[in-house]
């Protein structure tokens, strides 16, 4: 009795739907010219870029739609799914199930927040009962040693460092073999922002690689960059030179707390393809979340 009663209530619902479909084909219309170049001139303002609003004008304007849908409000949560569709596939976890010891070294710009990400990811992992250790590849000010020691503290976590002026690959090199032999399941290698300008600092980066490898052939296992939201397009070109000298595993763009530029994200999905692992949100140890398409397509529309 109860399955013919579902059954009916399936057909209804289909014949329904059906009869709705047919008299949307005659109701349906495009968006008009004035909200399509109003979703443009948000998204240019957003920092999405020339070329990414223009192929979102486009997806949207080659659709038709509901009298409903193309109420501004409505018509904005559809452009946001739009977006979330492009981010969806690039979403990549922060903590992963992996077992064994795993390499991640921070690459970016100088004070892009590498550091200050670092310390928000010790206290997340920590949470997750991680062991791990932090290596202070940033030899050029003693500010900066300093500056990871103090959050390292704070997370009960373990730094390896060396003096000012030491080589950033020793450092890197002595912190993955201290991660080896005390059974960490990760190794975090600060590094200290580079000038993509500035070739000595990019084959410094290379070295830090090289000697990783040493170790573990397969060090290191993921390289994020560290992007700050409120440079705008500037950002494709930091990734445009780091991934000259390496594989970029994994995105994490800060500062989105206080700008309404979060559109650079996008822009960089559609251009690079690279996972996205995390979003910085603020100066405190809580203010890093994972990065998920949704929340992030919903809030660029808010
Ligand atoms: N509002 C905000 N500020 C942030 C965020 N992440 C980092 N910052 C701030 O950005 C500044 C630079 O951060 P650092 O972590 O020192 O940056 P860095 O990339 O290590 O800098 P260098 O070592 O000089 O290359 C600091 O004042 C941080 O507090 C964020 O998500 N939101
Ligand atoms: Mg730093």
């Amino acid at each position: 009795m109860g399955f013919l009663k579902n059954l009916k209530e399936g057909l209804f619902k289909s014949s329904k739907n059906i009869s709705e479909g047919i008299s949307s084909i005659f109701t349906k219309t495009k968006a008009n010219e004035t909200l399509l170049n109003e979703i443009e001139e948000f998204m240019i303002e957003a920092d999405f870029g020339t070329s990414v609003a223009g192929k979102f004008k486009g997806i949207l304007a080659n659709q038709k739609y509901s009298e409903e849908e193309l109420k501004k409000e409505n018509f904005y949560k559809i452009f946001s799914a739009e977006i979330s569709k492009i981010l969806k596939p690039l979403e990549k976890n922060i903590i992963d199930e992996d077992t064994g010891l795993k390499t991640i070294l921070i690459c970016g710009v100088n004070g892009t927040g590498k550091t200050t990400t670092i310390g928000k990811l010790c206290k997340l992992y920590n949470e997750q009962n991680k062991k791990i250790v932090i290596g202070a590849a940033d030899t050029f000010r003693a500010a900066a040693i300093d500056q990871l020691k103090i959050w390292c503290d704070k997370n009960q976590t373990e730094m390896i460092h060396s003096p000012v002026g030491s080589d950033p690959a020793s450092v890197a090199f002595k912190t993955l073999e201290y991660a080896k032999n005390n059974q960490k399941d990760l190794c975090i290698i600060d590094t200290a922002g580079r000038l993509h300008n500035k070739k000595n600092l990019m084959e410094e980066f290379s070295k830090i690689i090289r000697v990783l490898k040493k170790i573990d052939p397969d060090a290191p296992q993921e390289t994020w960059i560290v992007l700050d939201a409120t440079t705008g397009q500037n950002a494709i070109n930091q990734i445009d030179e780091f991934k000259k000298i390496t594989n970029i595993t994994g995105i994490i763009m800060t500062k989105l707390d206080g700008t309404a530029k979060g559109g650079v994200l996008v822009a960089i999905a559609d251009q690079f393809k690279i996972p996205i692992v995390a979003i910085g949100v603020g100066e405190k140890e809580d203010h890093l979340n994972q990065f998920k398409a949704d929340e992030f397509a919903q809030a660029l529309i808010n």
